[in-house]
């Protein structure tokens, strides 16, 4: 739009705000006005700032309105700061650089770099497209029913004892963070205690995921940063001092950001400690089959709270182990003692998701489907969720190894016991600013990196950095 023309449409626009401010004052809208009247009157009194409320003079109208605030009725709106994670991907669409490396949020790169759709999907994909019979109706409030029972077997087991005896409802939802949110809305309107526990450090989101959910949120440790492992001690303490009946949120495997996991028979120790107060396991498992490269290794954690017969809440994802970002996949799943709680709870699940987004979308859960049906396509995919998981170790050996030859100063070897996606580098905020400034390298400012997506063909690129890094900036 042209100045001249811009200037134009502003002058409108005051001047109908000023007949609009007489209006309310002056010949105001009678009671009979139409529901338009009355939309419009109230949109007039939302542009009225205080100060400018009685402008009807004897001589006319004697509105002040400056040309930055024209006609908007949310000119009182403060810019938000970009996502802590995603916004690290906007500032690296801007870098204009041909070194620019993007290890910000956790999406699986090939080791050209480029964004991977498994050829397992590919295929299942064809699948439905050469269906005719498939139509674009829409899905039930807890979706896919096939999905569902699918995805339940995937993370529960196939044998296991609650699908066996009707004691869990899945419903699909969007992706995991869709279905942690649904899991704590749910909690939120039924669970008699509203406080949740989340670990410290943890994945960003999870601490507005459960407060716009309605929970009350409290941490508890997790890591320590001297020895860059678990702080076990310190978790068993303060799920020890939480409130009987907290719900205690878990990464099932591949804890983000810090890539460390509790042994086995450190998660019997947990199991024993949220059993013995009657706290309530919710679980996050958004990296199935991407910390061992094993579906089922990375499901043991909550195979383990199934087994003891007791209650817990699962949230999956199937945004990474097969690459389904975009398409928003994910089920949460509520293991209960009866059938018919199990029943109950799901009437009551939908009644969370309808008003919400009335129900999920089709394509993607129909890809997981067919995956999950198809011993042939199932066998497929564990062979590159596999090469995934791998891939990504080999390039956890790579940049040790690297900054081993560069004699770094520190000891680096967290790199490659941590497991996952993501290494939790140590590095400080100021040394992960000088890295995007002088090496074009974007990371979150925790000093979370992406291995996922590294090469072969930029890990010296992001070894440099490193020790630049650390040699120069403290
Ligand atoms: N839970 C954890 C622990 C996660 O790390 C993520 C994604 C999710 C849930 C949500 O994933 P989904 O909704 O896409 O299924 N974490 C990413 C992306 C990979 C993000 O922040 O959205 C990350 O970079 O941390």
């Amino acid at each position: 739009m042209n100045k001249a023309c811009s200037g134009q449409i502003s002058a409108r626009v005051v001047s109908e705000r000023k007949e609009m401010n007489c209006g309310i004052h002056g010949v105001s809208f009678s009671s009979s006005a139409t529901p338009s009247e009355r939309r419009l009157s109230a949109l007039a009194r939302h542009l009225i700032s205080p100060s400018e409320s009685c402008s009807c003079s004897a001589s006319g109208v004697s509105a002040s309105i400056t040309s930055s605030d024209v006609g908007s009725v949310f000119s009182h709106v403060a810019r938000a700061p970009e996502d802590p994670i995603l916004g690290v991907t906007v500032a690296y669409n801007k870098d204009s650089s041909p070194v620019k490396l993007n290890l910000g949020v956790g999406a699986y790169r090939t080791e050209e770099g480029k964004p991977l759709v498994l050829n397992v999907v590919r295929k299942a994909e064809q699948q439905l497209v050469n269906n005719r019979s498939r139509v674009k109706e829409y899905l039930p409030i807890v979706g896919l029913a096939e999905f569902n029972k699918l995805s339940a077997k995937l993370i529960f087991g196939v044998d296991s004892p609650c699908i066996r005896d009707n004691r869990v409802t899945t419903v699909q939802c969007l992706s995991g963070t869709g279905s942690l949110r649904v899991g704590g809305e749910f909690l939120t309107r039924h669970y008699h205690q509203r406080i949740i526990y989340i670990p410290v450090p943890t994945w960003g989101n999870h601490p507005k995921v459960f407060t716009l959910a309605g929970l009350s949120v409290k941490s508890y440790r997790y890591y320590d940063p001297i020895t860059r492992g678990l702080d076990f001690k310190g978790l068993l303490e303060d799920l020890d001092s939480a409130p009987s009946g907290a719900i205690v949120l878990l990464h099932a495997c591949a804890h983000n950001p810090t890539g460390v996991d509790p042994s086995i028979q450190q998660w019997e120790q947990i199991r024993q400690m949220i059993r013995s107060k009657g706290l309530l396991p919710f679980f996050d498992s958004a990296y199935q089959g991407f910390a061992s490269g094993n579906l089922d290794k990375d499901a043991q954690s909550v195979r383990m709270f199934v087994a003891d017969g007791g209650e817990c809440i699962v949230a999956q994802s199937f945004a990474k182990n097969m690459g389904l970002y975009g398409e928003r996949v994910g089920a949460l799943s509520i293991v209960c003692k009866t059938a018919d709680v199990a029943g109950k709870v799901e009437s009551q699940l939908k009644l969370v998701i309808r008003p919400m987004y009335s129900n999920p979308p089709i394509h993607g859960a129909s890809i997981v489907a067919a995956i999950l049906r198809d011993r042939t396509l199932y066998d497929e995919w564990t062979i590159e969720l596999k090469a995934m998981a791998d891939r990504i170790i080999s390039m956890r050996h790579q940049l040790f190894n690297a900054l081993r030859d560069r004699d770094t100063p520190g000891d680096w070897s967290h790199i490659i016991k941590q497991i996952g996606m993501f290494t939790f580098t140590g590095l400080n905020v100021r040394q992960v600013s000088f890295m995007t400034r002088e090496y074009h390298i974007y990371m979150t400012a925790d000093g979370r990196i992406s291995m996922a997506g590294l090469s072969s063909s930029t890990v010296s690129h992001l070894a440099d950095a490193i020790h630049a890094a650390v040699t120069h900036v403290a």
